[in-house]
Parts: structure tokens; C-alpha cells; sequence
């Protein structure tokens, strides 16, 4: 292709995607630049994006299909010896043990979703029902409430910063991680503006929170009692909206009951955050024209991790911040990634696993208890796995009881770009090409009230000895002698490939793009009017061709649905058309809430820190910086800690310190950081990952904080681990370890 021509694509660093446009030079990305004509980035980029070349190549990058041999090592193998063998065993797997003796892990990254359909019909086609991912420690309890106040799991709400008044950032760095368009803009755009307020609810001074009007710097694991206290000063001080409970929601008599006599004083307290402030928040909260709550992991993966979902949407419902300019609301989605499973439909128990008995939440079981399922003396332990774009053995909980559990599998196979850490423990290792050599696309496109869609399109041939994944779930499935015509999703897609004048389009990227033509149809079936006014008119072939024909031809992404924001309320799902408030087993865990405000759970002497495992920075874009030379900033994930700790350790900054908690122990280096509160660590997420040197060795860098965690300190409900809340001890290393 050739040098010169800026090519529209995007960075696939974080769930973003901002568009870019590349100068290409062979296979390098020789010059990177924002894309003005991205519907969402409008030309925004971080400073992540410079490294993307990074991505596209490095010494790691796969370019055979590659199988254990004998000795033990992974050798190169074709495409055909590989498919027919993974086939072959995956079938013998499921003859002699059952469809639930397999599962399937990831299957969607931070940018490469639109395979998400060929993944989902392979694994339709092992007969499994287990599709573990990273949203299944994460989101899910998000899903599970969404489930209950507005009547299905694929509900997901989204909120309007761009417009909001008063936005509440809590658990959540977006400086850093972003988690909506152009972060840095609107966070300087909102604190510059006097009129607009912002609230970092975070126990450490982030970047976000120097920005802030408000910095309620809580305790580590105390949200819930800080979003109980603002709840109870808007139900103390009348300050709920009235009209909006009456005509929009039911149960609110029951959320009062429990709410309303909290003791405000106690709970900041509790929180170790002063009760003037957080009245005053609730008040300016609830005062308003739009206002709207953003938060992300410091939430779901800490203490109380669901209750603190509930009562975080409680805080938007009462107060009738849903449905309007600058706050909450329910978007459309392109391909549904969140589906929900019928209890009434016949096999629904079989959905249960086989050891934990978990059932799946909006689709999704939770990587938690995988080590579990494997390593099992159970006769129904799964034996067969197949990872796709993601690097369980380093993001899992427990890393050490993911190695053990893999190395107990009959069959794992690994669809990666890279040599990963969990593909060097794979029997199979199939190379993907990368998001710069093929169609693709995010399904994170969760706009509202406007929604876009970028598909993009290869900005450079793919590495040979690669195959996108679409090819590699056909090719399987053919092997495996899958009925594609009893395949909920193979059989349809199929048909469509099959019927050659109903996509006019190169044959690489029918196949890529035509689950669009379904997300088309049904997207229509949903938002007509919302699609018309964002100006896509019908040209003869029916709007839902309309729509697929623009978004397979804008290379730089294009406003695909304008809804208003009251449509947010059509898109309830309960048949009354209500929010319902009340969430029994929330209540259940508001008397448990009660219980430790009376009597505060002890910390355990012997492992007196709080360590936040896995913050986000410059340095880290999920596992997909590996190599330290990609890290300009902080190369070895250094450990904060704050300073008068560090003189009662008789630590200095970059010493080198032992970090142990009842799982592992690993050695990091310190940083003397006062945003931390005394008490607390934080470690970065995305490093401790294996990669190949300049020497062609494999070696491991910085800190891998999966070895501290474990698979069982997590929210009952959902398995979501308390990664910002580890246990652990620190100590200066031995001189010996330094
Ligand atoms: N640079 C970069 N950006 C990323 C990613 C990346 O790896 N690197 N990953 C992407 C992904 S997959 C995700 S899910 C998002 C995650 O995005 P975020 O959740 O925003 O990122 P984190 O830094 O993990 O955690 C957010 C904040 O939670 C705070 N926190 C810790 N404990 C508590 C607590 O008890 N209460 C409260 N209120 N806060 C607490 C931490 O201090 C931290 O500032 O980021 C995305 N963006
Ligand atoms: N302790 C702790 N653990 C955590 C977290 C934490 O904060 N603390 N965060 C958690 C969170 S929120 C998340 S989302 C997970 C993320 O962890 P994972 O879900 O394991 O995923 P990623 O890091 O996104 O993995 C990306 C993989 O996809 C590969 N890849 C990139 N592009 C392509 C492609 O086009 N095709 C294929 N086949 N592969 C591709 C990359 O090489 C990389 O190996 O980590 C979780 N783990
Ligand atoms: S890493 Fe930065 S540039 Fe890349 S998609 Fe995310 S916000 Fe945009
Ligand atoms: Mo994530």
C-alpha cells in the first residue's frame, strides 16, 4: 500500500477507540495523528496512541500456527494439520465427557469485536454454554442490577458528560483509563467551568481528583457507605424527585424504608469523609438541571461490590437524573454483547457450572471461579479450552492457580497476535491478524443520545502465516463438522455468504462484516426514526441496507442513530414500562451494611496494607504493552506508597520492597507518593507480563500483582474479585532479593 496516504483506522489501546489516521511505511505506523472526522474523537487522542507501532510489531508477534510437540515445546505446524487436530480433539473432548467439559475465554478485546459473532457460533458449535471473559469481573454486577430495576441485563446504561451540570467520578481515574470520549477535554472543560461541578469520590488524589471541585478522598472499601449516606440526606431532607418516582418508577416506598433512617454522620464517618461535604454533595446532586454518576472498578472491584452498583443508580433514580440532558440514560446498541438467558426456556439449568454452580450474568461467567472448574476432581471438570484476545495465566485472580488448573487441561488453545503468557502454557496457538490488517470494529459504541459505528478497514496486508479470526471459527467449525444449519449464528451468517448479491463486497470482507447486516436489521427494527434522523434515508433496498451500506463505507465512522433523550424510557424492558426500585437482595446486604457500622470489621494485624492491584496510568494499556521499552513513564510499575509509611518502613523511594499477601508475594519497587492515604498501596494493572528480549530471551518485567490476589475474596453474587482491595504486608527487601 502506499506511503504517503493518511489511512483512517483507530487505536486499540482502551474500549475508545478513537479514530487515526496512519501514514503506513511497510508494515511499520511510521506517523500516527488524531481523525477530525471521527464522530466521537473528533481528532482527541493520549498519549498512548505514539505507541501503537508497538502493537502492529514487536518480537513477539505470532506467524505460524504453532502445536506442543513431544518434548514439550510449541513447534510450527500448517493451518490445516493445526484446524484438523484442534478439531479432532475438541470433538473427542465432547464425545467422551460431555459439551460442558468445554469452555470458551474472551473472544472480544479492547477494539476487535466484530468476529464476536464467529466466536460466539463456534462456540455454539462445541455445545458449550460457558463464555468466560473479562466483563464477567467487572460489569456483571452492573448487568445484574440492570436486570432487575429495568427489566433486562442487556439494559446498560450510559451518561451525558459532555452536558452534564454535576457529574460524581467515583472508583474511576478517566484521566487515565478515559471510560467516555475525549476524557481529558471534558475533565478540564468541567473544572474550568464555574457554573458545572465535579466529585472525585477516590482514596487516592488522582489525576481526576486534582481536578475536582470536590475530592471525597474515602477509605479503601467504604463506597457503600458514602452513597448510603448521600442517599439518606436526599430522603432526610425531601430532596427526591417526586414526579419522576411517581410516573417513572415503583418500589420507592420500600427504598425509603431502608434508606432514609442511615445516619449520615455515622457513614462519612465510617468512610472517613466529613458529613458537611457529603450533604453538600447530595444537595448540589440533587439540585441539578442534569447530573450523572460515572464510576468503574474502584467500585465494582472493591468491598460491597454490587451493593455499591445499586446504591450508585439508586443516587441518579430518586433524584430523577435518568431520561434527560447531562444525565443518566439506557443507549442503543449495535450487535447486543450483553444477551440474557430465558429461565422459562427448556435446558436453562444446564447454563449452571459444573463446580460453582454459577449461572452466567448477561451472558458472561465470571473468570473467578475458572481455576476451580479445571481443577477439580469433579467428573464433569472442563478439560477443553480455547482463549481468544485475552491473557487469563496474567488477569485472573490467582495467577499461580491459573498455571496449575491450565497445566491440568487436555486441550488449551490460544487465538492471539502475540506470544502471550497463556500461550506459552497452550498445547495450540493460532496467530490472529492484528486490528491494523483487517475489518473490524467495537461493539463499546454506547452513545447516547447520538450512537456511531466505525467499521474499519485494513490499513496494511496481513502478516503472512496469519488469518483473521472469522476464518479461523469457520474453518474449525467445518473441521468439527458442525450442522451449521442447527447453528443459531453460523447458519445464518452462512446463508448470507452463500447468497452472493446481497453483500456486492470483496470476499475478505464479506465475511468479516456480515454480521452488520443483521445488527443492521434488527438496529432498524428497534430505532427507525432514530436512524432516519441521523440522515440515513433508504436508497430502494430498505433502511436497514441503508444503514449497513454506510457503515461498511465510512472508514472514519459515522453517526448511525440520533434518539431524544426521554427515548431512553422506551427502551425500559419491564411490561409496565417502570424502573423498579426495589432489589430484595440489596436490601438483604443494606442489613449487613448496618451490621458493620455498628461493629467495624477488624484488619487482620498481619497484613495491615490495603493495596489497590491493578491502577491504570500512561504506562499500561491492558495487557497489550508488554515489552518495558514501550513504557516511556514508569518502566517498572512502581509501588505507591505514601511517605510517612515509607519512614516507618525505613523504606526510600526506589527501594526495592517485598509485597505479601496470604496468596503470594512478590518484589517491587517503592514510590514515596502522598496521593495514597497512609495504609494504602497501589500497584498498576497490565505489567509482570512475559515478552522477548532484544537477546531473543523470554524474560518477565515489573510487578505481575495476579500473584496477591485471590479467587475467592469477591463479591458473592457475581465472583467479582476485590482487586483494589488486597490484603497484604510490605517490608524493605532483604539485601540478598535487592
Ligand atoms: N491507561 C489505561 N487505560 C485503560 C486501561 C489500561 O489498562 N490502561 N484499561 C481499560 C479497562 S479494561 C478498564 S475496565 C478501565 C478501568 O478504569 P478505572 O476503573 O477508572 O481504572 P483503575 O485505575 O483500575 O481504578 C480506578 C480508581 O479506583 C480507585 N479506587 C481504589 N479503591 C477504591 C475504593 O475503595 N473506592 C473508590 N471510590 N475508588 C477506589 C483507584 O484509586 C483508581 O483511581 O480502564 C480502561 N482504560
Ligand atoms: N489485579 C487486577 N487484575 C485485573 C485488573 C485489575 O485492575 N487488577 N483488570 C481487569 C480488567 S478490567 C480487564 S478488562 C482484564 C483484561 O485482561 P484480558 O481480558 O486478559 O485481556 P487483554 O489484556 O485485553 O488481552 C488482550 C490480548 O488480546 C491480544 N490481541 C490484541 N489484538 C488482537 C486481535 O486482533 N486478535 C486477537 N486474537 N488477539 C488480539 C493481545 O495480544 C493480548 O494478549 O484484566 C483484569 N485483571
Ligand atoms: S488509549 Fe487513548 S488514544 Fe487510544 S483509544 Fe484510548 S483514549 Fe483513545
Ligand atoms: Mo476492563
Amino acid at each position: 500500500m502506499n506511503t504517503g496516504e493518511w489511512k483512517p483506522t483507530a487505536c486499540v489501546l482502551c474500549s475508545e477507540n478513537c479514530g487515526l489516521e496512519v501514514q503506513v511505511e511497510g508494515t511499520r505506523l511510521a506517523r500516527i495523528k488524531g481523525d477530525r472526522r471521527h464522530p466521537t474523537s473528533a481528532g482527541y487522542l493520549c498519549d498512548k496512541a505514539s505507541h501503537l507501532d508497538h502493537y502492529q510489531n514487536n518480537r513477539d508477534r505470532l506467524t505460524s500456527p504453532l502445536r506442543r510437540g513431544a518434548d514439550g515445546s510449541l513447534e510450527r505446524v500448517s493451518w490445516d494439520e493445526a484446524i484438523a487436530e484442534i478439531a479432532r480433539r475438541i470433538v473427542a473432548i465432547r464425545d467422551e465427557h460431555g459439551p460442558h467439559a468445554l469452555a470458551f475465554y474472551g473472544g472480544a478485546g479492547q477494539g476487535n469485536q466484530l468476529a464476536l459473532p464467529w466466536a460466539v457460533g463456534f462456540r455454539m458449535a462445541m455445545g458449550t454454554p460457558y463464555m468466560y471473559h473479562a466483563l464477567g469481573q467487572e460489569k456483571t454486577g452492573e448487568f445484574w442490577l440492570d436486570g432487575h430495576l429495568f427489566g433486562s441485563q442487556t439494559c446498560h446504561t450510559g451518561r451525558d458528560i459532555e452536558h452534564t451540570d454535576y457529574v460524581i467520578f467515583s472508583g474511576t481515574n478517566p484521566w487515565h483509563a478515559h471510560g467516555f470520549p475525549r476524557a481529558r477535554k471534558l475533565l478540564r472543560d468541567i473544572s474550568n467551568d464555574p457554573k458545572r461541578t465535579m466529585v472525585v469520590i477516590d482514596p487516592r488524589r488522582t489525576e481526576t481528583a486534582e481536578l475536582a471541585d470536590i475530592h471525597l478522598q474515602v477509605r479503601p472499601g467504604t463506597d457503600a457507605f458514602v452513597f448510603a449516606a448521600l442517599l439518606g440526606t436526599i430522603l432526610q431532607e425531601g430532596l427526591e424527585n417526586r414526579r419522576f418516582i411517581d410516573t417513572r418508577t415503583i418500589g420507592f416506598d420500600d427504598v425509603r424504608a431502608q434508606l432514609a433512617g442511615v445516619s449520615v454522620d455515622d457513614y462519612s464517618r465510617m468512610a472517613g469523609v466529613e458529613p458537611e461535604v457529603v450533604r453538600r454533595v447530595a444537595r448540589g446532586f440533587a439540585a441539578a438541571e442534569g447530573a450523572c454518576v460515572r464510576s468503574d472498578l474502584g467500585l465494582q472491584q472493591s468491598r460491597h461490590s454490587t451493593l455499591n452498583l445499586y446504591l450508585e443508580k439508586l443516587l441518579y433514580l430518586v433524584t430523577g437524573h435518568f431520561g434527560k440532558r447531562g444525565g443518566m440514560a439506557i443507549h442503543a446498541q449495535t450487535l447486543p454483547l450483553l444477551w440474557e438467558s430465558d429461565p422459562n426456556a427448556p435446558g436453562f439449568d444446564a447454563l449452571r457450572t459444573t463446580v460453582a454452580g454459577m449461572m452466567p450474568i448477561a451472558g458472561f461467567y465470571p473468570p473467578n471461579i475458572l481455576p476451580a472448574e479445571i481443577d477439580s476432581p469433579h467428573p464433569g471438570r472442563l478439560r477443553g479450552l480455547v482463549v481468544d484476545s485475552a491473557n487469563p495465566a496474567v488477569t485472573g485472580a490467582n495467577a499461580g492457580a491459573y498455571r496449575r488448573a491450565f497445566s491440568k487441561l487436555e486441550l488449551l488453545v490460544v487465538i492471539d497476535k502475540d506470544m502471550t503468557d497463556t500461550a506459552e502454557l497452550a498445547h495450540f496457538v493460532l496467530p490472529a491478524a492484528t486490528q491494523f490488517e483487517k475489518y473490524d470494529c467495537t461493539f463499546f459504541n454506547w452513545g447516547f443520545p447520538e450512537n456511531h459505528q466505525h467499521v474499519r478497514h485494513p490499513i496494511m496486508p496481513p502478516t503472512p502465516g496469519t488469518l483473521p479470526e472469522q476464518e479461523i471459527y469457520h474453518r474449525l467449525a467445518v473441521a468439527m463438522r458442525a450442522d451449521f444449519s442447527k447453528n443459531p449464528l453460523l447458519g445464518p451468517l452462512m446463508q448470507l455468504l452463500e447468497a452472493p448479491p446481497v453483500l456486492a463486497l470483496p470476499e475478505a470482507m464479506r465475511k468479516a462484516v456480515a454480521p452488520l447486516l443483521f445488527a443492521s436489521m434488527q438496529f432498524v427494527e428497534q430505532h427507525r426514526d432514530a436512524v432516519v434522523r441521523a440522515g440515513i434515508t433508504d436508497e430502494g433496498h430498505g433502511l436497514a441496507a441503508a444503514l449497513f451500506k454506510r457503515m461498511v463505507s465510512s472508514p472514519s465512522g459515522t453517526i448511525i442513530s440520533r434518539h431524544d433523550y426521554e427515548d431512553a424510557f422506551s427502551f425500559i424492558r419491564h411490561a409496565d414500562g417502570k424502573i423498579h426500585l426495589a432489589v430484595p437482595l440489596m436490601f438483604e446486604w443494606l442489613d449487613g451494611l448496618r451490621a458493620e457500622a455498628a461493629r467495624p470489621t477488624e484488619r487482620d494485624p498481619d497484613f495491615p496494607f490495603v493495596l489497590c492491584a491493578g491502577e491504570r496510568r500512561s504506562s499500561n494499556a491492558t495487557t497489550n504493552y508488554r515489552d518495558p521499552a514501550w513504557r516511556a513513564i514508569d518502566p517498572a510499575g512502581m509501588l505507591r506508597i505514601h511517605g510517612d509509611d515509607a519512614v516507618r518502613l525505613g523504606v526510600a523511594d526506589g527501594d526495592l520492597v517485598e509485597c505479601e499477601s496470604r496468596t503470594g508475594r512478590i518484589v517491587v519497587q517503592a514510590q514515596l507518593d502522598d496521593s495514597v492515604l497512609p495504609g494504602s498501596l497501589s500497584l498498576p494493572h497490565g505489567f509482570g507480563l512475559r515478552y522477548t528480549t532484544a537477546a531473543g530471551e523470554r524474560a518477565a518485567h515489573g510487578p505481575l500483582i495476579n500473584l496477591l490476589t485471590a479467587s475467592d475474596d469477591c463479591d458473592p453474587l457475581t465472583k467479582t474479585p476485590y482487586h483494589k482491595n488486597v490484603p497484604v504486608r510490605v517490608r524493605k527487601a532483604d539485601a540478598a532479593i535487592a
